[in-house]
């Protein structure tokens, strides 16, 4: 039977990508690859990793902030400078020029992102690119995972940072104060659930775990020279790559 394994945020990092996953012995035709989003921007080569990724039998992502960066320049020309000057968009951009890639296959490359949904239940995982916003339970994890980017008028979800589960990072600070020994009064509660939560989006120097937060977070820094990490969802065993 194939494994679950899901990999950290990519951000564009081809290379390291195989790397992991030889070093997973990863199979295409048995194992699902999970992916808690950030796949682009910068690192160098997005095209091919997009083509790689489209190209899998059974790949199952969310969406990252830089995702939603991505799309919007590939369906709608958007260059926003936050994205261009600030968050490796410039490097991603340079990579599709130079790859010539066409408007058309751009947009069909825009819509394959925004299939993706935000927020992925299913009976064994919860996956989600950056946290579980606070006071949030199932109920509002279950409406957002019936959405995508294809969706609109849920901007707020792709913006608000404490309040997005894109951008929130309030429940793995939680998470890791518990651990290091914090009152447990102060945090943020765990959410009430039996699933496995897995989350990237804040780069961490290895992968981290906490039981009473049901959280393993796996953003080992790809995107800033450092590790990706691809992990077995149910052993938790895992697979870096770093670069040479
Ligand atoms: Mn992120």
């Amino acid at each position: 039977m194939g494994r679950n394994l899901i990999v950290g945020d990519i951000h564009s990092q081809y290379g390291l990508l195989m790397d992991a996953l030889e070093a997973a012995s990863f199979s295409p035709s048995d194992d699902t690859l999970y992916s808690v989003g950030d796949i682009a921007d910068r690192g160098p080569e997005t095209v091919r990793l997009i083509e790689f990724l489209s190209s899998l039998p059974s790949y199952k992502p969310v969406l990252g902030n830089h995702d939603l960066w991505l799309r919007d320049y590939l369906v709608s020309g958007l260059c926003p400078s936050e994205w261009m000057d600030s968050n490796g968009g410039l490097r991603t951009v340079k990579d599709f020029i130079r790859s010539g890639v066409s408007e058309k296959d751009k947009v069909r490359m825009g819509e394959w992102l925004s299939r993706a949904p935000y927020v992925r239940i299913e009976e064994k995982y919860i996956v989600l690119h950056g946290g579980i916003p606070s006071g949030w339970t199932m109920v509002e994890l279950k409406k957002v995972a019936a959405l995508n980017a294809s969706t609109l008028g849920y901007a707020w979800l792709e913006n608000d940072e404490k309040n997005s589960p894109l951008w929130n990072r309030t429940y793995l600070q939680s998470a890791m104060a518990f651990e290091n020994g914090a009152d447990p009064s102060v945090l943020q509660s765990p959410l009430d659930t039996d699933k496995k939560i897995f989350i990237g989006h804040t780069p961490l120097n290895s992968p981290f775990h906490s039981q009473r937060y049901h959280l393993t977070a796996i953003d080992t820094g790809a995107g800033h020279g450092k590790a990706l990490t691809i992990m077995d969802m149910d052993t938790l065993r895992f697979w870096q790559a770093v670069p040479e």
